[in-house]
């Protein structure tokens, strides 16, 4: 069936055909994003986005919201039950609309804040100079350990004890080992701090009870929906109860205004596909998949940061190579495998070089992969990296990449698809 779009308006149809046709074509390895599924899609691209709902179900500040309230009343219940969290927030536009909330919920401007150092996997939002949270707040943070690339529970409390925040972030951008929440409340209870988890990157696996949850151990956690939760883009906030006027405060007027109801209603499509057990099966070749292309990479001689990975991804050390990330992302990008360019711990390159690049298996699992794509995937991607500069190579895996991706249909009905029959009448 053709998408309507193409009648009413063929330049932005044009544009997301483009789109629509790289997301099949290439091999799709950042670790942050997914492909939602049809369900998801038909919920966010609903009537709901008319609607302005400023308020919470049953308090709004406009008239005609009973049918919406239905909405994030399904979306809390469904994140309640999904997390077991005594209250949850889906409004967050974003990760970082959560997090600024949270942040804003229980801090004051000048307090201390501590998370991961931003050059070995924390996130712009725990405190970077030029973000909100660096700016309102006096950013500190704490550092893995020099040898294992890992959390070190030891040095992260005596960084603690040294600096003595107001707030400790848990949770990563580029951190591919299991976390230990309890182990921080332990020490953030000894600062009198509170504990945030940023659960953006784990969720699923969370959801899925295939990582340690962070509930009852953080007071705040907050998320996106989007990555291994395989919901529409969005954030979230779970907290304890004592929480959670604060935190509804801060989200609503504090931060946003009317709450975006079609992506609302996609959390709950999402939250509803997350309780159901193929989600779990999902998780387990998410969590396979990674170990089998970190295992691939690692017997075709790259150094995987940290020694593994435990949950959907890793960082690749490319320093033996003498190449930068930046040049890694271009070489593998003109195949048609997308990763991204990432710092890997005390890395002596810039940002916008770096000297790793950063893999994750959730969308490719969503998409059907297994063990034999993600060892293919790993022997292409060597191959690329040891002949960067060789055209040769790289016409022979771009033809690999577009063989193999073939069989693998992304996601979403014909009704759906802006590509299907796009030069029909
Ligand atoms: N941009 C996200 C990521 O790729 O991890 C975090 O915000």
């Amino acid at each position: 069936m053709r998408n309507a779009l193409w009648d009413w308006d063929a330049e932005v149809a044009d544009a997301i055909a483009c789109e629509e046709r790289r997301q099949l074509g290439t091999i799709e390895l950042i670790a942050s994003e997914n492909f939602t599924s049809p369900a998801v899609m038909a919920a966010v691209g609903s009537v709901l986005t008319n609607k302005y709902a400023e308020g919470y179900p049953g308090r709004r500040y406009y008239g005609g919201c009973e049918c919406v309230d239905r909405v994030e009343e399904l979306a809390i219940a469904r994140a309640k039950q999904l997390f077991g969290a005594q209250h949850v927030n889906v409004q967050p536009h974003s990760g970082a609309q959560a997090n600024l909330a949270a942040m804003l919920a229980v801090l004051q401007p000048g307090d201390r804040i501590m998370g991961l150092s931003l050059r070995q996997g924390g996130h712009l939002t725990h405190g970077m100079d030029v973000n909100a949270s660096g700016r309102l707040f006096e950013p500190h943070f704490y550092t893995l350990h020099p040898e294992t690339e890992q959390l070190d529970y030891d040095l992260i409390r005596q960084q603690v004890h040294e600096v003595r925040p107001r707030l400790i972030i848990a949770g990563y951008s580029a951190y591919s080992r299991t976390i230990d929440f309890a182990r921080f409340r332990e020490i953030a209870d000894e600062v009198g701090a509170i504990l945030m988890a940023d659960i953006a990157h784990i969720a699923g696996i969370v959801a899925a009870g295939l990582h340690p949850t962070p509930v009852g151990a953080a007071q705040i956690i907050t998320t996106t929906t989007h990555k291994t939760l395989r919901g529409p883009r969005g954030g979230m906030i779970l907290c304890d109860a004592e929480y959670a006027a604060a935190i509804d405060k801060a989200v609503f007027p504090g931060t946003q205004g009317g709450p975006l109801m079609h992506i609302i209603a996609g959390k709950a499509v999402a939250f509803g596909e997350a309780l159901k057990p193929e989600f779990r099966v999902y998780i387990e070749r998410v969590l396979e998949n990674a170990r089998v292309l970190a295992e691939t990479l690692q017997s075709a001689g790259f150094r995987i940061v940290s020694g593994g990975t435990d949950n959907h991804l890793m960082l690749v050390d490319l320093t033996p190579l003498g190449i930068s990330g930046r040049k890694a992302e271009r070489a593998l990008d003109s195949v048609g495998i997308t990763v991204n360019k990432n710092a890997i711990p005390n890395d002596p390159r810039p940002p916008v070089q770096t000297s790793g690049i950063r893999l994750g298996t959730p969308a490719m699992t969503t998409r059907g992969f297994g063990p034999e794509e993600m060892r293919l995937t790993g022997r292409l991607i060597a191959d690329v990296l040891y002949n960067v500069d060789d055209e040769v190579v790289r016409e022979r895996v771009r033809a690999q990449v577009r063989e193999l991706v073939a069989q693998f249909p992304l996601p979403g009905a014909p009704a759906l698809s802006m590509v299907e029959h796009a030069t029909q009448d």
